[in-house]
């Protein structure tokens, strides 16, 4: 009987801690172009890890919460990776990466890129959903949304949490990247007339365009187990020996 039990909380363990992890490429590949996310219409449970990878070389892209109603503006209270900028010469592995934990999956999530340059990456079409729920609030209407927007929030929305997900750090980055939040983009921002120069150089942002014939590979979905389950499970058995 004891051991009924324990076998029985032990399956129900294992279902607890198989942890779905979800990776979303921002800013494609050298072949995909930039100005995408790959995959970019997500389904997560609770507890999915949405592992944000930054692969474009160059790129400056962010990952960036915002409302259905407008794509392009940073929601006050969303998710915001700030920008990653990355230079050409970087490695192509590893990235700078994301990782943000779905807390509500009824909640759905929508994303954009807040970089400006070297044209819109929004209403370029660098949109993301996570969570897209029944009803009239679909992927392409978001989509349309993004696309007809006449500007691009230059905002911070809270950073590590938002509505729907939350990440227990900022991204990670990795050497000869470098982030920029929002503070400090607007310190650093060219003048706004004259010269044009403040373009280019190292980290500059990603101006090929979307790939021709790109295949648009999903994102690998693995599942992980946590080491501690098995240990867990050897202690119970050696637990439930005892009780018999
Ligand atoms: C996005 O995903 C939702 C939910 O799975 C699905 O209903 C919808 O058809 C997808 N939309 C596109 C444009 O792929
Ligand atoms: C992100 O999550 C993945 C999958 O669990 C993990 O391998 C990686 O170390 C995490 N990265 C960071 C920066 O926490
Ligand atoms: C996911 O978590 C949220 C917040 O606790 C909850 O409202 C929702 O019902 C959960 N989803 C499922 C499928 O249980
Ligand atoms: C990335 O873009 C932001 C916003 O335009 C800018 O402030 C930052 O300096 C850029 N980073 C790099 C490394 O170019
Ligand atoms: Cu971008």
């Amino acid at each position: 009987m004891q051991l009924f039990t324990i076998a029985a909380a032990l399956s129900a363990a294992a279902v607890a801690t198989a942890q779905q992890v979800i990776t979303v490429n921002v800013g494609g590949t050298a072949t995909q172009g930039g100005f995408l996310f790959s995959p970019n219409n997500i389904t997560a449970a609770n507890g999915t890890i949405i592992n944000f990878q930054f692969t474009s070389r160059p790129g400056n892209h962010s990952v960036t919460q915002s409302s259905f109603k407008t794509p392009c503006e940073p929601l006050p209270n969303g998710l915001d990776s700030g920008w990653i900028g990355i230079p050409q010469t970087l490695a192509a592995d590893p990235s700078p990466e994301w990782n943000i934990t779905i807390t509500n999956d009824q909640q759905p999530i929508w994303l954009f890129c807040k970089q400006l340059l070297p044209t819109p990456h929004c209403t370029s079409g660098m949109i993301a959903a996570i969570n897209i729920q029944p009803g009239p609030n679909t992927l392409d209407a978001f989509a349309a949304n993004a696309k007809a927007a006449t500007s691009v929030g230059q905002g911070e929305g809270a950073g590590n949490s938002g509505p729907g997900a939350s990440a227990n750090a900022d991204p990670s980055l990795v050497s000869g990247a470098v982030r920029a939040t929002a503070a400090q983009a607007s310190s650093t921002a060219p003048a706004p007339s004259g010269s044009g120069s403040g373009s280019g150089g190292s980290g500059s942002n990603s101006a090929s365009a979307p790939g021709s014939s790109s295949s648009n590979k999903p994102g690998a979905a693995k599942a992980q187990f946590d080491l501690s389950f098995f240990a867990v499970l050897g202690g119970a058995v050696a637990g439930a020996f005892l009780v018999l």
